[in-house]
């Protein structure tokens, strides 16, 4: 008996798939999950010019409050580059974080919120008009 392994044409193709490389950068996710439901506020509902309450609102998917969590406020002038402060808002009542913010001009001004919570990061980027 002869055996012949006729071995032709053999290709290996190894693909890589290299689909984990984005680990060094961790990106905040925009909070699609009912997880962690982020509102604001503001102490006046029209908002001038100078110093603002911003009053972070957290709730988890009981509607009950979220405490003990990382709130780091940033405020973009929509229509100017640059104009930009950031700050982490105090801890108080049910759920609530609250900053104070020296807006020091009016019109629109992107407000982003991100919530640091038992190593999982959530963001809510919201608009707040300045008159
Ligand atoms: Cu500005």
């Amino acid at each position: 008996m002869n055996f012949m392994w006729k071995l032709t044409g053999v290709l290996l193709i190894f693909a890589l798939l290299l689909a984990g490389c984005s680990n060094t950068i961790v990106q905040p996710q925009e909070s699609t999950s009912k997880t962690v439901e982020i509102t604001m506020e503001t102490n006046s509902p029209t908002p001038t010019v100078g110093l603002n309450e911003l009053i972070i609102n957290l709730r988890n998917e009981k509607n009950q409050p979220i405490t003990g969590a990382n709130v780091d406020i940033s405020a973009d002038h929509s229509e100017m580059s640059g104009m930009t402060m950031n700050g982490v808002a105090t801890e108080q009542e049910n759920g609530n974080y609250a900053i104070t913010a020296d807006f020091s001009m009016s019109g629109m001004w992107k407000i982003t919120i991100v919530v640091q919570k038992e190593g999982i990061e959530y963001k809510k980027v919201l608009d707040l008009k300045i008159q």
